[in-house]
Parts: structure tokens; sequence; C-alpha cells
């Protein structure tokens, strides 16, 4: 470790991913030093009751400022963003959010002092011209969408922040993350969540890719566990930092299908693809996650039956007490 972490703030915090790791930082912190922030405000989420809540954009750094002062905040992790297929919609914005987001945590990071920030990218950093199966952790990075160039630009940024100012700035390439609590907000891999919702809704789904479509996948028990693990792994040992593959499972849309369905017989499905499939295809089917495992212990837990079946669990939990998506928009 290069310095504690005591006063954390967690930016976009009420989305998919944000919003289970700031309780997983507030059970392991401390509720009091893990500050949540974010642009939209969810009065009956969890992250909202049960610690300090702000409204923080990070596009203005004055915003951020405010909190890093008033919190002392040594320690942030960086998850406000616009996905994939809103980025599609809205390049400038995506830019925007994306990078100077990002400037601006990493300028604080250099002003305040920090002991460290997380930064997530994406297996969208990737494009069509990278090598699809296993994918090297060190190999081409030219995405085609805006999103992509963002995560692209962020681990850059982010490693040169580290070599030009010696910030610690580490940030790993999570795949489509799969999870029960926060619905996605507004990626190409958000059919592998969306899925199982109507499966227990409606008992039918339509996926927006081909059947075939593979892709790498994570449930967010991995997700929170790689991020707190590269968080806290030995400064010393890591030479990378911001752009670590990290990988667990990899399946396709039908096969997803398929695994519900041993789940749910009467469960019906069929396939019309949108400007989603693209964005997809340019992506890799699976990742090369050994440097990860290397430098700083990374090793998933979850496959795709065992994440299946918790899913469903989960959920057909929150339907029957008639709570499906209360505070989780
Ligand atoms: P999300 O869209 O669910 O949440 C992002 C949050 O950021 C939202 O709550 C939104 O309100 C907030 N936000 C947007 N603009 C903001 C602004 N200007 N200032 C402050 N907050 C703002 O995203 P997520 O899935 O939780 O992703 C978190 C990080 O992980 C992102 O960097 C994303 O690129 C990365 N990532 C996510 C996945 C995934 O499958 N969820 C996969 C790969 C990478
Ligand atoms: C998206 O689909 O945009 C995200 C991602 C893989 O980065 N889930």
């Amino acid at each position: 470790m290069k310095g504690e972490m005591k006063n954390i703030l967690v930016t976009g915090a009420l989305g998919q991913i944000g919003s289970e790791l700031t309780m997983a930082l507030r059970e392991r912190y401390g509720a009091e030093n893990v500050v949540a922030a974010d642009i939209r405000e969810i009065p009956d989420s969890e992250v909202v009751q049960s610690g300090p809540f702000y409204y923080v954009d990070v596009t203005q750094r004055a915003s951020l400022d405010v909190i890093i002062r008033k919190h002392k905040i040594d320690t942030i992790f960086h998850m406000a963003a616009i996905l994939s297929a809103t980025g599609e919609k809205n390049p400038q914005k995506c830019w925007e959010v994306n990078v100077g987001g990002t400037l601006n945590v990493l300028n604080a990071a250099v002003d305040y002092k920090l002991t460290r920030v997380i930064i997530p990218s994406s297996i969208a950093a990737f494009g069509p011209d990278t090598p699809k199966e296993n994918t090297p952790n060190d190999t081409i990075l030219r995405p085609t969408t805006m999103y992509g160039i963002t995560k692209v630009v962020g681990e850059r940024l982010g490693d040169y922040y580290v070599l030009k100012y010696g910030v610690d700035v580490r940030g790993l390439r999570y795949p489509g993350i799969i999870s029960a609590e926060t619905l996605p907000g507004g990626g190409t891999t958000d059919y592998a969540v969306e899925v199982f919702y109507k499966a227990i809704e409606e008992g039918r789904y339509t996926f927006f890719v081909r059947p075939d479509t593979r892709l790498p996948m994570m449930y967010m028990p991995d997700c929170i566990k790689a991020t707190i693990q590269l968080a806290e792994a030995d400064f010393s040992r890591l030479k990378h930092h911001c752009d670590f593959n990290v990988g667990s499972m990899s399946f396709s849309a039908g096969e997803l299908a398929e695994e519900i369905k041993k789940h749910i017989p009467n469960f019906e499905y069929d396939f019309k693809p949108d400007y989603r499939q693209e964005i997809a295809d340019s992506w890799p089917r699976s990742v090369d996650d050994s440097v990860a495992r290397e430098e700083w212990g990374w090793q998933p837990e979850w496959d795709l039956a065992r994440m299946t079946k918790d899913m469903l669990k989960k959920l057909r939990k929150r339907y029957e007490e008639g709570n499906l998506y209360k505070g989780r928009k």
C-alpha cells in the first residue's frame, strides 16, 4: 500500500456499480467515512439513507472540491460516466462527462494530494481490430464507439498522472456487469440484466442482440471484489496501473436464455438486434486476465450457472414482496 484510504468519495454512486460499491466500502471503512455523490437523487435508496450523500457533477470542478475539502477526502472511486449505448446517442455529452469528469478528478487528486484514485475502464476500450478470443491485456486499442474512445483516454490519462505527477491511479477493464440491485445505465450489455427482470415479471424477453453474441461478463460480487482488491493492492507490485483486464465468465445471449429456462421452463425469448449489435460485435468475446492475476492476485468466483441461480433467487424474492424496482432505477 502506498497510503491509507480513510475518507472515500464515490462519484456516480447511484449507478449500477457505484450503488453496491458504496455499500461494500461503507461496510469495510465505516458509513460516515464513505461519501456518496451523484447528479441524481433516489431518496429511498440504501446509498442515500445509509451515509453522507451529495449532489456532485463531475464536469464541474468546484462541485468536487467542496466535498473533498468538507470531508477531507483522500481517495476517490470515480464511477460517474455515460455508458456505450447512451454515449452513441449523445457523443458530445459522453466525452464531456467521461473525459472532462476524469480530468477534474485527476487534477483534484494532484491539488489535494490524494492518496489514491480508482477509475474504471471497460472491454469497450477494445475495437474490431483487437484479437477477439482471450484478448491480451496489452494489445490494439482502436475502439469505434465514443464511449470506448473515452475509456482509452481515461486509461492513458490515468497512467500519465502516475508518471508525471506521482498520483496513485488504478483502473480495471470491467466486462459487462450483471447485478440484482440497481438497473444498468444505458450500456450494450444491459440485456444480460434486463432478461432476468423480464423473465420474472413477464415470462418473456426480446434480446436486442443476436443469439450468438458472446461477450465477457461478470457478476457484481466479483466486480466489487476486484475493485476493492485492486484499490488495496501493494502499489510496488503494480507494473500496470489503469488498464487491467479482469475476466470471469463469457457466454452468448442464447446460452444465457437457455440457462434461465432451466429455472423457468415456460420462459420465452426471441432476438431483435438493434444499433447495439454493432457495438457488441466490436468487443472481445473473452479476455486474458493473467496480468491482473499476477500483479494483484485476481481470482474470479462466479460462473454462469451459479450467477443465474442467485440472480433469480434475489429478484424473485423482491418480486414476491412487490418491491422489484423500488429504489433501484
Ligand atoms: P451507471 O450508468 O449505472 O452509473 C453512472 C452514474 O453516474 C449514474 O448514477 C449517473 O447519474 C452518474 N452521472 C452521470 N453523469 C454524471 C455527472 N456529470 N456527474 C456525476 N455523476 C454523473 O454506470 P455503472 O455501470 O455503474 O458504471 C460505473 C463505471 O464502470 C463507469 O466508468 C463505466 O464506464 C464502468 N463500466 C461499467 C460496466 C457495466 O457493465 N456496468 C462495464 C464496464 C465498465
Ligand atoms: C456497456 O455496455 O456500455 C458497459 C460496458 C461493457 O462498458 N456495460
